[in-house]
């Protein structure tokens, strides 16, 4: 149902008539009567009547609302099996959620072969966000062998429709050259529609590339916003990704790798979409075990991509990174993001749960230390923002895509008291990061 919601007598006059479409939308009107996120009794009770009569778009926002709730009401299970009816009769939305499931394994069984199928279906039948999250396994190689070209095609079609990513995107293809020829004058017209749709990171984007480029580029920019995509058909790059992955030593002790352009700047900005919304003030309380407590220990903003927030994306780069690591991706955290702003920093501390300290006895028992922390630079900082090992005098700079691993334990298994570090005050502009902190063993499994 879009557009204004019709006062609840007219709905329920519509819905006394007995169709389900009508019952459907009087439960979609009394919920949005709640802004709170409790449904009432009588929208339940209509929304479960309607999708067991087996009328999809019921099946499908029953199956959001198991997925939205993270405390007692989080039921991925239930929620792919509501999916699965509604994919099963045609529902392009409930079709584009099953497929997040399964590219994630969340709920039901992982199955990124049938996911991709989903994604395609669901973009096919014009469901907006499945283009983006089709361009990234085809991208990325989720679901079938890895395609970029068809990944472009597929933003292509997405930004045509005015989708904010799908720009960054391919801002970002035109920067590097990856499927599409080497051009900062429709890079910087991609950002410029992403920024104005407020795709986070595509406004710092624009003001890089305005700096370096003259008053005629920047008029042809303009030219190319008015003209209809695609601009350019895409290819196989010719030449080498200039920003390929590598990894650097830092430090023996506490072990410190750097790994350059692990993650894209797609990646980073898609991070930072998720997050924005879910972020609240960083506390001390979920690092209570680890950390001591100081009321003005850390000053920036948090949240944690767990799984009612979580994607195909954020799966992936966990993934990744633990495979980095060379340990199971179950052994990780979730995905934590935080957002520094001018003065905000992260003082002294260590990642680790300090074993002499017997209020994290429970802790440990439940998926061990946490052995390895890796850090997600997710943006260009203007100021401040290095993460510093105090103890060694060890400083990194944040640079977006980069990632850091420090081990918080020795070979071992002993704390390494070596690996305290601090996020250093940010000076100007503001800090993304993501953090990854991997146990011993897979926390989530039951004591
Ligand atoms: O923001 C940082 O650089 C930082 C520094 C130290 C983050 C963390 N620790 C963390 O998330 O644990
Ligand atoms: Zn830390």
């Amino acid at each position: 149902m879009t557009g204004p919601t019709p006062d609840i007598d007219t709905l329920r006059k519509a819905a006394a008539t007995g169709t389900t479409t009508a019952q459907f939308d009087l439960a979609v009107g009394l919920i949005k009567r709640h802004p709170g996120g409790e449904i009432p009794e009588e929208a339940r009770k209509l929304l479960h009547e309607a999708a067991d009569s087996g009328y999809p778009p019921a099946q499908t926002l029953i199956g959001r609302m198991l997925l939205k709730s993270a405390g007692s009401g989080f039921d991925p299970g239930g929620a792919a099996r509501r999916f699965m009816q509604a994919a099963d009769n045609g529902d392009a939305e409930g079709r584009y959620h099953l497929a997040e499931l399964l590219a994630m394994g969340l709920g039901t069984e992982r199955d990124t072969a049938r996911a991709l199928k989903l994604f395609a279906a669901a973009a096919d039948a014009g469901f907006g966000p499945a283009f983006c999250q089709l361009a990234y396994c085809l991208e990325h190689g989720i679901g079938r062998h890895a395609d970029p070209v068809a990944a472009t095609k597929c933003l292509q079609a997405a930004a045509a429709r005015g989708d904010g990513r799908a720009w960054f995107e391919l801002g970002c293809r035109y920067q590097t050259g990856s499927t599409l020829p080497v051009d900062e004058t429709k890079a910087l017209a991609c950002y410029s529609v992403a920024s104005r749709a407020r795709y986070p990171e595509s406004e710092p984007a624009v003001t890089r590339l305005r700096i370096n480029l003259d008053e005629p580029a920047r008029g042809r920019a303009a030219e190319h916003i008015r003209s209809s995509l695609p601009w350019d058909t895409p290819a196989e790059p010719a030449a080498p990704d200039r920003c390929a992955a590598k990894t650097e030593p830092l430090s023996e002790r506490p072990c410190v790798r750097l790994h350059h352009n692990l993650v894209n700047p797609g990646e980073c900005a898609h991070l930072v979409a998720i997050a924005h919304r879910h972020l609240r003030p960083s506390s001390v309380i979920s690092h209570v075990a680890t950390h001591m407590a100081r009321p003005d220990y850390r000053s920036s903003e948090e949240t944690a991509l767990s799984d009612h927030i979580r994607d195909v994306v954020v799966d992936n780069i966990e993934r990744r990174l633990a495979a980095k690591a060379q340990h199971p991706v179950a052994h990780g955290e979730p995905l934590m993001i935080l957002h520094y702003r001018p003065g905000d920093e992260y003082k002294q501390h260590n990642d680790f749960f300090d074993p002499a300290n017997p209020a994290n006895q429970t802790i440990l028992r439940h998926g061990g230390q946490r052995i390895i922390s890796m850090l997600i630079y997710l943006n260009e900082v203007a100021g401040g923002g290095a993460t510093e090992f105090p103890k060694t005098g060890l400083s990194v700079p944040p640079a977006p895509g980069a990632v850091l691993e420090f081990h918080n334990v020795l070979p071992d298994g002993e704390v390494d008291r070596l690996s305290l570090h601090a996020g250093a005050p940010v000076t100007e502009g503001e800090k993304w990061l993501a953090t990854l902190w991997i146990r011993e063993r897979d926390w989530r499994q039951p004591d």
